[in-house]
């Protein structure tokens, strides 16, 4: 019998599963449903409900549960061995939060197999729509927290960051100001993660001390909540947070739901869900202090893993718990995909057409530079979003798609200083790192080897391997990292690019970090 682990990812587009066989050593199935075309009901746009304020980003979390009944149909048709399937566990866009009643622990164990997961759900939120990552409406919120926590170095040293504008501290606390009825009536406040564990576990699940830790409640030092920080954020929040725990913990066996439903086995396994850069560092092996990886989604983010806890002295980067237990840092950069997409839009170019743009430009742009702030922007931060061009001709579509790229490189260069090491080796994922003309002009502007891996999303693997590693741990405590990555979280062997014009970028990087002083002191 097949040893099969799952591990599903709740993303800002889509809902997508890699279920692994841990003897054979591979990925035995793959599949996602994505919410723009295949739930067309809720009228999201990219995976998000457009609002008037580009400040104001939410999505319907019955659409990701919806995703989860469709996702699972679609395996079941497949005639994949769900009965099989030992464990699960999985990963979630990080800094949502979901909103419940007092109903929702009964309905939760409870759920109706002869209903939809939406109509089982209906009726326990407090909240319809849940704020997500890429929301940046709590400025006010986030000065707020961040005084009475004593100030900018004081909040990151505490919680591991800053507050920013998509932490879900910030987010609750916006939400108890405005709708104060609301939080009076709300009983659970759940993160993406930790909403789509209550669902297959039919609990209150926990959140992880990976996730947690982009909240700014959660003590980075004792991994507990941080009763200063609940206080700063709203009243009796204590009350509404569920516990945190290890990201190896198992929350218990699945909801009878998907037993009746979809012919799981009854003690099939359910594990903490975590964030997906977290789940990352699990996909991408980066199991070893100095191992940096870039992940290129809807947003980019730069990450790596380090043995003890140090945080941003500039507030711009985060310190996560590791699925490993250690600490990850990370930035994290909105307009990802979302920039190369309008510049690819804005001038009718597929991806073909980008890549050509890209190898028929010189690297260094000529000294073209363009500052890509379609959407509010995290790192630097950015509340109004604006393109801005140095020497670039609004008509250069070639130049505007080097000097988005280029863009994106030399903030990531610039803005990973304060971790103090620059990268020995890139390790990239996400769905733009098939695309080798950006990844070279990523070992330019770094100056360092970067290497591809075939699977790209690397969160949803990271989530079976720990689906696969917490199950395992639980009998036998000799289980190491290393013993269940190997062979999945490995770089194809020859894919590595290597830098071939990096001097160009030494002088470039200087003039970009001019322009973005320009901009952002205006
Ligand atoms: C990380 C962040 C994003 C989301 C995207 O801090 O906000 O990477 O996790 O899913």
């Amino acid at each position: 019998m097949a040893n099969l682990f799952l591990g599903l990812d709740s993303s800002t587009q889509s809902l997508s599963a890699i279920l692994i066989d841990l003897d054979a050593k591979k990925i035995v199935y793959e599949a996602a449903r994505n919410y723009d075309e295949d739930l067309p009901h809720y009228g999201t746009d990219n995976g998000v409900i457009k609002n008037t304020n580009p400040q104001v980003v939410h999505a319907s979390p019955l659409m990701w549960a919806e995703a989860l009944d469709k996702l699972l149909t679609t395996m079941k048709t497949d005639g994949v061995a769900l009965n099989q399937i030992k464990a699960i566990s999985g990963s979630g866009q990080q800094h949502g939060s979901v909103y419940l009643n007092q109903k929702a622990p009964e309905v939760l164990s409870n759920l109706n197999a002869n209903k939809s997961l939406v109509e089982n759900l209906t009726n326990i939120f407090s909240r319809k729509t849940s704020p997500i990552w890429m929301d940046s409406s709590t400025r006010t919120e986030c000065d707020e927290i961040c005084e009475t926590l004593g100030g900018l170095q004081a909040t990151a040293e505490a919680t591991g960051s800053t507050t920013f504008e998509r932490f879900t501290g910030p987010q609750i606390r916006k939400f108890y100001k405005s709708d104060p009825d609301a939080y009076e009536k709300t009983a659970h406040i759940m993160l993406v993660s930790s909403f789509m564990a209550s669902i297959l576990s039919g609990t209150i699940a926990p959140i992880d001390h990976g996730d947690g830790a982009g909240m700014n409640l959660m003590n980075i030092q004792t991994r507990q909540w941080h009763p200063q920080a609940l206080n700063a954020t709203a009243p009796n929040l204590s009350d509404r947070l569920p516990a945190l725990a290890e990201p190896w913990t198992i929350i218990g066996p699945i909801s009878t739901y998907f037993v009746k439903k979809y012919g799981f086995a009854p003690n099939t396994q359910t594990l903490i869900w975590s964030g997906d850069n977290p789940n990352s560092v699990i996909g991408l092996g980066l199991i070893q202090e100095g191992m940096v990886a870039i992940s290129l989604g809807t947003s980019d983010t730069y990450f790596g893993t380090m043995q003890t806890c140090q945080t941003d002295p500039r507030g711009e980067g985060h310190v996560f718990v590791s699925p490993t237990g250690d600490y990850m840092s990370l930035i994290c950069f909105k307009n990802g995909s979302l920039a190369r997409e309008a510049i690819a839009e804005q001038f009718g170019l597929n991806w073909d057409g980008f890549s050509q743009a890209l190898q028929a430009t010189p690297p260094g742009n000529n000294g073209k530079i363009l500052l890509p702030y379609f959407e509010p922007e995290i790192v630097p931060n950015v509340l109004t979003p604006g393109v801005h061009r140095f020497d670039l001709d609004k008509n250069d579509a070639q130049g505007h798609c080097r000097a988005v790229v280029e863009a994106q490189m030399m903030s990531m260069r610039i803005h990973a200083e304060w971790m103090g090491v620059r990268p020995s080796a890139i390790y990239v994922t996400g769905g733009a790192s098939v695309n080798t003309d950006i990844l070279q002009i990523m070992a330019d502007v770094q100056n360092c080897p970067v290497h591809q891996f075939e699977v790209t999303n690397s969160a949803a693997l990271g989530a079976a391997l720990r689906a696969a590693h917490g199950y395992l741990l639980a009998s036998e405590p000799s289980t190491t990292w290393q013993d269940i990555i190997a062979e999945f979280a490995e770089p194809i062997s020859g894919s590595e690019i290597t830098p071939k014009n990096p001097t160009v970028y030494n002088d470039l990087v200087k003039k970009y970090a001019e322009c973005e002083k320009a901009i952002i002191g205006k």
